[in-house]
């Protein structure tokens, strides 16, 4: 398919205020203006797209003259720091946090896929009914599925490169004043990190407007990435060693696999943060179709990241063992021995890849 330049600006979602969304977005803005004290939170093991979005709007509130909090399951990974100069990310502490929940008038709650993913915070916004807003661009796995939405306001699009557009969204349809070079960083960095820096099947027309947008205000895409991307530490490459030694083919090259198990992170000194983009890494190999990484978080602890080349979708296997995700970017977390959850993946990927085909790539 062939566009114009225009069309393809044209056909791209650039704010709240048009599409399907826009009355929810609507409606959850008259929430926002009605709330006073308004919490913010992501999925466990937060990323550059939950963060970034979390810390943008928290900006925007505090700029409201709201009392906001962001209150996490689990610490932010280092590399991400420098976007919170202020410390405004706290971790959940329910003995000293449950009373200001309590007192919400509003929680907002980004990238989440599964709402169990919010660990405690989760359960205690739902305990004590505080009205809720998912800001989201998966498709809405395990608590959902069991017990329908649990958002007041769900504004879903499994079409966003990334949860921070839609934040990018709705800025730019309901807030007053310019959006600031601060919000605009931590907008770029979820944009780059969800789209694997416009590499993967979900750059769009979208993605590239708004990283122009974000530009505009004054965001330099190099210091982000320099940041972000270029900070690997000595673990991480061993690690990285340590990976590329240990992987395993099975269907003619098309599934591509590495176990990473506790002594191999002892020996690398390394611990599961370090895994960024490896699963991505082994999709990169030619022929491969679909990639995993196993890793062993305790004897009876695993978790698995897969990716597939996006002929091939995975979360639904993904789903079968537990997890959840996108088509291709998928995972799955689970209180199983890695041994085990080996010998039930591998099967299934292979299945899946069998109905490869070659011709058509599909
Ligand atoms: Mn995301």
């Amino acid at each position: 398919m062939v566009f114009t330049i225009e069309e393809l600006i044209g056909n791209a979602q650039t704010d709240a205020s048009s599409g399907e969304l826009a009355p929810v977005w609507s409606q959850f803005h008259e929430a926002v203006e009605k709330a006073g004290r308004i919490l913010l939170s992501t999925h466990e093991n937060p990323d550059g797209d939950g963060i970034g979005s979390q810390l943008a709007i928290c900006e925007h509130f505090k700029r409201m003259g709201k009392e906001v909090r962001i209150l996490n399951g689990s610490q932010i990974p280092p590399v991400y720091e420098f976007l919170d100069p202020n410390g405004w990310i706290e971790i959940y502490d329910r003995d000293r946090d449950v009373d200001w929940l309590k007192g919400c008038d509003l929680a907002v709650v980004f990238d989440l896929g599964d709402f169990r993913r919010l660990l405690k915070v989760g359960e205690d916004l739902l305990e004590h009914n505080i009205e809720l807003a998912g800001i989201d661009h998966h498709p809405q796995m395990g608590y959902a599925a069991v017990n329908g939405t649990p958002y007041n306001f769900s504004l879903i699009d499994f079409s966003a490169p990334s949860t921070g557009t839609l934040v990018w969204q709705y800025l730019r349809s309901f807030r007053q004043e310019k959006i600031t070079l601060s919000m605009a960083d931590a907008l770029y960095t979820a944009l780059v990190t969800d789209t694997g820096s416009f590499k993967y099947d979900n750059t769009d027309a979208r993605a590239h407007l708004m990283a122009v947008d974000l530009m505009r205000i004054g965001v330099h895409p190099y210091l982000i990435h320099m940041r972000v991307y270029e900070q690997r530490t000595h673990p991480q490459v061993k690690l990285l060693g340590t990976l590329i030694k240990h992987i395993e083919y099975s269907a003619d090259g098309r599934v591509a696999w590495c176990v990473l198990t506790e002594e191999r992170f002892k020996l690398a000194q390394a611990d599961l943060e370090d895994l960024e983009g490896f699963s991505e890494f082994i999709r990169t190999i030619k022929g491969v179709q679909i990639a995993a990484v196993i890793s062993e978080v305790s004897p009876n602890k695993t978790r698995v990241s897969m990716r597939s080349k996006g002929s091939l979708p995975i979360n639904d296997v993904a789903e079968k063992m537990g997890g959840g995700g996108h088509p291709f970017a998928a995972g799955i977390s689970t209180e199983r021995p890695w041994a085990d959850v080996l010998a039930e993946l591998i099967p299934l990927l292979e299945a899946k890849a069998a109905q490869f085909n070659e011709a058509e790539g599909i």
